[in-house]
């Protein structure tokens, strides 16, 4: 087969005609040194590769190498420039070796440029009673990259799940880390949660251009639930959607507030007081929102408006029977709020098995008969959920869509859209009605957490101003509330924020004062959702990111503001073998990336420690 050369296909498809467009387009995932990350884009339903163990020699490694196309970026595997699925077993043991063949950091750091205003932004001031908040620094993308496995209860050390210290040098420009290469070695703990997890660079600063020019994908951890679902007859999809274009990149927004102006602290009642009250008065604004970014599903464009069902992916079940299907949020800020609707828009039911890569599970490990539900379900960006789907009845044509999501008045605006086209295949007349297996109980890494005594009580607080300065660009914050606290944006080698020890337990309250929605996410770690804007949650699931709403504007004046946060309770424990430095932060990386990030330092548990709180079990016990 002959290629069409770069230039004929990228003047092709400028100047117009779809033919032309088509004909650059035939999708050839083979990486080469003309086309590094492959050509063409990946037709509706594409099914993504898998790398199992038993087709790697040696079946526990795998080399990940970062390639670069002008604005394209890929993870290469086998040849492949389609990021594979990585498919482990539980209590095995992965190596991924990465190598960074990055040509054009420039090209990164374009992504996420910042435009220029007219007029300066000012500094949030310093006022008495109210924290301080110092300005960030623009990070230029340096093209250094490293992995994050998402998810995984893994500890935060190299050569496991270490992203502060450990990344790979790009082949051309700087050399700060000193390596090219780099060898990941996990040891998947046998209790760890079976189910869907990922990987994505971590490098702070340019995660979210990283993530748009292309690298993320899919992690599966198998246990025996997999082997008794295979058994049973239900079929597993793996579907990636991705975002491919932040219009917002980089854009400080500006316009009218939520509500009035906050009250000025009263004079003298303040005056020298520690500050113990978020200031909202300069906070960052609502902002009138232009487009809509561009996502994928498993690398096909996914439209905007009404496409004809050829431009969708199509997902048959056989009819009669049901599918697991394993959805992955890889977008850099948007949200999916997933439902299944036939042609009327009717939802159809669906059942949640797994979310975040944790099947549902009380805290014994007893396992949550899933309940059909037609509710949409959100995830937040970086969130998984694992749904079974069934059979569409004959004769009725469905779609997977994600409805329409309100971020908030400065967040992005995300209509409802299509993903994918849901049909019954034709007929197996011997087609059983397959029933999810009931498993025994299996205690994971994570049980016990909610019936464990509550040893301190957090409240974290989120927040953004605008950058002071002429560069188009927002500061992004999150810290623990305490007397006298000073909101910085996290930069690398800034010291823990929170310090704990190994075998403790926690509740936070995460507080949102802004005018967007922010996805709380934890490294290492999954937590119990308790409550969210004060509503306790049934059944408390176990998870490793979630939405905390946006602040609301309300009629009363507080110190803060007529504001009133968005809050979630969530419940978590320290496992002596997680000890080490673990990243939290917003999982809407551009946030990330310029500051709404901090680290928790999990000390490993001494030895009086132990003692005392093996006594304190006993007192219970007696
Ligand atoms: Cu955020």
């Amino acid at each position: 087969m002959t290629r069409p050369t770069k230039a004929s296909c990228a003047a092709l498809a400028a100047l117009l005609a779809s033919a032309a467009v088509a004909a650059c387009t035939r999708f050839d995932p083979r990486s080469t040194p003309a086309w590094p990350c492959g050509v063409g884009i990946p037709p509706p339903g594409h099914v993504l590769p898998e790398l199992l163990p038993e087709l790697r020699s040696p079946p526990d490694r795998i080399t990940l190498t970062v390639r670069q196309d002008s604005n394209r970026l890929c993870y290469v595997a086998d040849g492949s420039a389609d990021a594979p699925v990585i498919r482990v077993r539980q209590g095995s043991e992965l190596t991924v070796i990465l190598r960074n063949e990055i040509t054009d950091p420039a090209a990164i750091d374009a992504v996420t440029a910042p435009g220029h205003l007219r007029t300066s932004n000012d500094a949030a001031p310093e006022q008495d009673g109210f924290y301080r908040v110092i300005a960030g620094v623009r990070h230029h993308a340096t093209g250094a990259t490293n992995l994050h496995v998402h998810g995984f209860a893994v500890p935060p050390v190299a050569p496991q799940d270490e992203v502060l210290m450990t990344c790979v040098d790009p082949a051309v420009g700087p050399a700060n880390c000193g390596r090219r290469e780099f060898t990941y070695h996990y040891h998947v703990p046998p209790d760890m949660p079976e189910g869907l997890y990922w990987y994505h660079p971590h490098v702070h600063g340019e995660v979210q251009a990283q993530m748009l020019m292309g690298l993320s994908g899919a992690i599966v951890v198998e246990g025996p639930l997999d082997d008794a679902r295979r058994a049973a007859g239900i079929a597993e999809r793996i579907l990636i959607v991705r975002q491919t274009q932040d219009l917002d990149a980089g854009k400080t927004q500006n316009a009218a507030m939520t509500g009035a102006p906050a009250a000025p602290p009263r004079a003298g009642a303040l005056k020298g007081a520690a500050a113990t009250a978020v200031d909202t008065a300069h906070e960052l604004l609502c902002a009138p929102n232009s487009g809509v970014d561009r996502i994928s599903l498993n690398g096909t464009p996914v439209p905007i408006g009404d496409a004809p069902d050829s431009a969708l992916a199509r997902l048959e079940i056989r009819a009669g029977s049901r599918q697991l299907w394993r959805i992955l949020n890889a977008a850099t800020d948007a949200f999916l709020n997933l439902a299944i609707v036939d042609q009327r828009d009717t939802p159809l039911p669906l059942q949640v098995v797994a979310r975040d890569g944790a099947p549902r599970i009380d805290d014994t490990g007893r396992p949550l008969r899933p309940v059909p539900t037609t509710e949409p379900q959100l995830v937040p960006p970086s969130g998984r959920i694992e749904i079974l789907v069934a059979s569409p009845p004959a004769g009725i044509k469905a779609y997977l869509i994600t409805r329409a999501v309100d971020t908030g008045c400065a967040g992005d605006r995300l209509p409802e859209r299509r993903l994918a086209v849901v049909v019954a295949s034709s007929g197996d007349p011997a087609a059983r009605s397959t029933a999810w297996p009931a498993l025994t109980p299996r205690p994971n890494l994570f049980a016990g957490l909610m019936s464990r005594k509550t040893d301190r009580e957090r409240v974290i607080a989120f927040a953004e101003y605008p950058r002071p300065g002429t560069e188009d660009q927002t500061d992004f914050y999150i810290a623990e509330r305490r007397p006298g606290a000073v909101f910085k944006p996290y930069e690398m080698g800034d010291p823990p924020a929170i310090t704990v020890q190994a075998g403790t337990t926690e509740e936070w309250i995460v507080e949102n004062w802004t005018n967007e929605l922010h996805a709380f996410h934890i490294h290492q770690l999954h937590f119990r959702l308790l409550e969210v804007d004060g509503e306790k949650i049934a059944d408390p699931p176990l998870l490793d990111v979630v939405n905390v709403p946006y602040a609301t504007a309300t009629g009363y004046h507080s110190k803060e503001g007529p504001v009133r946060p968005g809050r979630v309770r969530i419940k978590l424990t320290f496992p002596e073998a997680l000890a080490g430095d673990i990243p939290f932060h917003c999982h809407l990386v551009d946030h990330e990336d310029n500051g709404m990030m901090a680290v928790l330092r999990v000390l490993p548990e001494t030895a009086s420690h132990k003692a005392s709180r093996f006594l304190e079990r006993r007192h219970h016990e007696s």
